[in-house]
């Protein structure tokens, strides 16, 4: 296991964040790319089949071709963002050895990966894909809070103490490394990421951190950073370190990846999007291997979902 070195551990303590310069070869990306290009290029036939669109857009390539499909059809940028795709080419990122080598220097040997992994098609002044300053984990809070709210889970209502949902307020207070992993070169113009480092020391601004451009006041001396990357470079960010994402002014889709993952002895975070255990001392025999495998689970919680009638 090779996992960070001491000054980059040191760098994720104290600043919330490294930057892993080509960590990947852009190669080991490339089946990735293809695997994204084909579900293009089938959203593109499906809906130019059903007239949605004007034209199957086959002389764009994988920088503009979303984009241009999404201007005749809006909808089709929620076939393909989040955690829609599955296939082998994203599996092997999820379970990547120098990934989870890394994630198991900080949550310990036993690594879930959260199925919360996004692949971001950021479509040039797109407003839903851009992100106002945020740190990972409270903004899943507020979501927490919303469901509760959503599904009438009040604090006197029993279930609410119960098992599910201990389960998830449970977990905000573990380590959850994400790593953001563009697919494109990304830079101020298309909308690369800025950190605020050291802000992931602060208590979480729960409330006031969806101001646009405006950091609580006891965070106004850190500076932000902007992390321009290459295709290949990796951004590792801790789970509290406030992060933006800033409108895309290019031309092109700033496509990126991001994978979030947690100690798999702890409860998991997300229920609806299961996760899956990525390595394991404990439990080997569970350790997913394959997209299938992985598939195999997202696919009975939607089937449980849908049977149940259980909106979790
Ligand atoms: O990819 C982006 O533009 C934003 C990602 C982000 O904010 C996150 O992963 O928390």
């Amino acid at each position: 296991m090779s996992g960070l070195t001491a000054d980059q551990r040191s760098q994720y303590d104290d600043k919330g964040y490294v930057l892993l310069e080509a960590i990947f070869q852009p190669q080991e990306l490339k089946g990735l790319i293809d695997e994204i290009n084909n579900s293009v290029d089938q959203i593109a036939k499906s809906y130019y089949a059903n007239e949605s669109i004007r034209s199957k857009y086959e002389d764009h390539g994988f920088d503009t071709r979303l984009m241009k499909i999404i201007e005749d059809a809006p909808d089709a940028y929620d076939a393909l963002v989040g955690s829609v795709l599955m296939g082998p080419e994203l599996f092997k990122i999820l379970s990547h050895s120098r990934l989870i080598d890394i994630v198991e220097g900080i949550v310990g040997p036993e690594v879930h990966c959260e199925g919360r992994h996004r692949l971001r098609p950021k479509l040039p002044n797109y407003g839903v894909a851009d992100f106002r300053w945020h740190e990972d984990t409270a903004y899943a809070a507020k979501r927490i809070t919303y469901v509760q709210q959503q599904y009438g889970l009040g604090d006197e209502d029993p279930r609410a103490g119960g098992r599910f949902m201990s389960r998830i307020v449970a977990a905000p207070q573990m380590a959850e490394p994400n790593f953001w992993i563009p697919l494109v070169p990304v830079n101020e113009e298309n909308g690369c990421l800025h950190v605020l480092p050291g802000g992931h020391k602060h208590t979480p601004p729960y409330e006031n951190q969806w101001e646009p451009n405006k950091f609580l006041p006891e965070l106004d001396y850190l500076e932000p950073v902007v992390i321009p990357m290459k295709v290949g470079d990796a951004l590792l960010m801790h789970q509290h370190v406030p992060h933006v994402s800033p409108p895309n002014q290019s031309n092109g889709v700033r496509w990126s990846v991001d994978i979030r993952y947690q100690d798999g002895t702890r409860p998991v975070k997300s229920i609806r999007e299961p996760g899956f255990l990525a390595r394991s001392q404990e439990r080997p025999q569970d350790v997913v291997t394959d997209h299938q495998g992985y598939q195999q689970i997202r696919n009975a919680v939607a089937e449980f979902r849908e049977k149940s009638g259980i909106r979790f």
